[in-house]
């Protein structure tokens, strides 16, 4: 099971790893030797890939320094293994289980519009239900129509219970209820999922802090968990996304949804460089599996592994 999560997470990096690789190889063939113009494309390819300037020029600087010393001449295999490296160093560590508050452990969900907040929520669940915990799903984004029966269908889908008010109800109510009946009712894990919200939108930013506020009320240090679901597509305005809600609510781990769909994987990094946030999880299709833990070695493999040769 944690070999073929594995291989999600680097199968889901396909179209990241497609264009990557593809263009250092281009540019290899043309250029035998390390110059500064192979070195200044590598940089170009990384940004283009959303790695962020920052990280690309330290990548690049790196691999000039590393390979000068070894050998002048460029091979495909010595980059690929330095950028490697380089990267999984950059990201640090290795994947790890969060660790678990309460009981119950509160989980509050939030994210712009259309993230993959809810489908996300789904898969959170079933890898908690997977290790055996009791979970319990609250469905305090009672702001969009639908949003309510969304994940009454994903948590019988998943075999999960789900507490729930009407629409336009208070969503800070939703989550109170959620974590009274967690507590009468002996759940390990709750998550509370939550409107898509712009972060500008002043008055839906303040709600946010409210559902926060009201969990710390029902059990000690919750929410346990504040994980920001982004778009791997959004690439460098995730960050932006990212420093507008730490300045709501703190932030505790970032969800990368749709690795699967985006030649920008390379996001990662620029995430893990600018913000102090480690990301946690990643989704890696539509489905309630395709979900993994992430893990910086795996990353980095999978983003710089040589493609079988199609001449
Ligand atoms: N390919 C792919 N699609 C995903 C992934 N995660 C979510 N989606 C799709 O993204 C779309 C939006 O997902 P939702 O879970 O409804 O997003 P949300 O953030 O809850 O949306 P709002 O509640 O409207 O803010 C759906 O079509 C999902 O199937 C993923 O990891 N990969
Ligand atoms: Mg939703």
């Amino acid at each position: 099971m944690v070999f073929g999560a594995l291989r999600k997470l680097r199968d889901s990096l396909g179209k990241t790893r497609g264009e990557v690789m593809g263009r250092i190889q281009a540019a290899l063939r043309r250029e035998v030797y390390l110059t500064d113009e192979f070195l200044e494309e590598v940089e170009e390819i990384l940004i283009a890939a959303d790695v962020g300037v920052d990280a690309s020029v330290e990548l690049a600087e790196s691999l000039r320094r590393r390979l000068k010393q070894e050998k002048a001449q460029a091979d495909l295999a010595e980059v690929t293994r330095v950028l490697r490296e380089d990267v999984a160093a950059m990201l640090g560590g290795e994947e790890a289980e969060p660790e678990l508050g309460g009981p119950p452990h509160v989980i509050l969900m939030v994210g712009v519009n259309g993230v993959g907040k809810t489908t996300s929520i789904a898969k959170l669940a079933r890898f908690h239900k997977d290790r055996g915990r009791k979970v319990l799903l609250a469905a305090a984004d009672t702001f969009r129509a639908a949003a309510v029966e969304q994940l009454v269908s994903w948590a019988d889908r998943v075999g999960v219970d789900v507490v729930r008010q009407g629409m336009g109800s208070d969503p800070a109510a939703v989550a109170f209820d959620a974590l009274a009946a967690a507590r009468a009712r002996g759940h390990d894990v709750v998550i509370v999922d939550t409107a898509g919200r712009l972060q500008n939108k002043e008055g839906l930013m303040r709600e946010l802090e409210k559902i926060a506020r009201v969990c710390g009320r029902q059990v000690d240090g919750a929410p346990h968990e504040t994980i920001l679901c982004l778009d791997a597509n959004t690439g460098q305005n995730g960050i932006t996304q990212a420093k507008e809600f730490s300045a709501v609510v703190p932030i505790d781990a970032i969800l990368l949804s749709k690795l699967d769909g985006t030649a920008k994987g390379g996001v990662v990094v620029a995430i893990a460089r600018s913000l102090q946030l480690p990301v946690r999880y990643v989704g890696t299709g539509e489905g309630v599996d395709d979900f993994a833990l992430f893990s910086p070695r795996e990353f980095a493999e999978g983003l710089f592994q040589m493609e079988e040769p199609s001449d």
